[in-house]
């Protein structure tokens, strides 16, 4: 924790599943506090909630899928609590923030015939109607990004790939 003046405490450790893969913050129980959502080596988000002080309390756990490997935040259906989207080896997960942290079933977008090898995940409004829509990198298929847009209920139509002209390693979108 920083002290001020650039200078840090030691390191806090939270346990969470195994290794991290990917981590995120986001207010997600909307108390001023920013959380964190984590993957971790066993496929499973831990959310880990800010208690108000930057300690943070046990992780909860959510298992959206086999290989989860990346996710973002957004609030996709516009009420205020943030979401998340779990991006798996073949899929993509939208989990919607009930209002307090905790989260409806994922629901399961397959990308298994549109996007080979799926990388990183971003969150913009591509097509500016005030709903944020999410776009992934692609590894195969010529390298391209795959877009979903957002049906204005936190729902998403079907995935269209555009050619990136690149080999889209890493992140990539912004
Ligand atoms: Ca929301
Ligand atoms: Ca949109």
């Amino acid at each position: 924790m920083n002290q001020g003046q650039g200078n840090f405490a030691p390191p806090v450790s939270y346990a969470i599943n195994g290794g991290g893969f990917d981590v995120v913050s986001g207010d997600f129980n909307r108390d001023g506090h920013p959380d964190l959502a984590v993957i971790d080596a066993n496929a499973s988000v831990s959310l880990i909630l800010n208690q108000g002080d930057g300690t943070f309390g046990p992780p909860e756990r959510f298992y959206p899928g086999p290989y989860a490997d990346t996710l973002v935040v957004g609030d996709f259906n516009r009420d205020s609590a943030l979401d998340i989207v779990v991006g798996t080896s073949f899929s993509l997960n939208v989990m919607i923030n009930q209002g307090n942290a905790t989260f409806a079933t994922a629901v399961t977008y397959s990308n298994v015939a549109t996007c080979d090898y799926p990388g990183r995940l971003a969150v913009a409004d591509i097509n500016d109607d005030g709903y944020p829509d999410i776009a992934r990198s692609c590894y195969q298929a010529g390298a391209a990004v795959a877009v979903r847009i957002n049906q204005g209920d936190g729902t998403f139509g079907p995935e269209t790939t555009y050619a990136s002209g690149s080999w889209p390693w890493g992140r990539g979108l912004c």
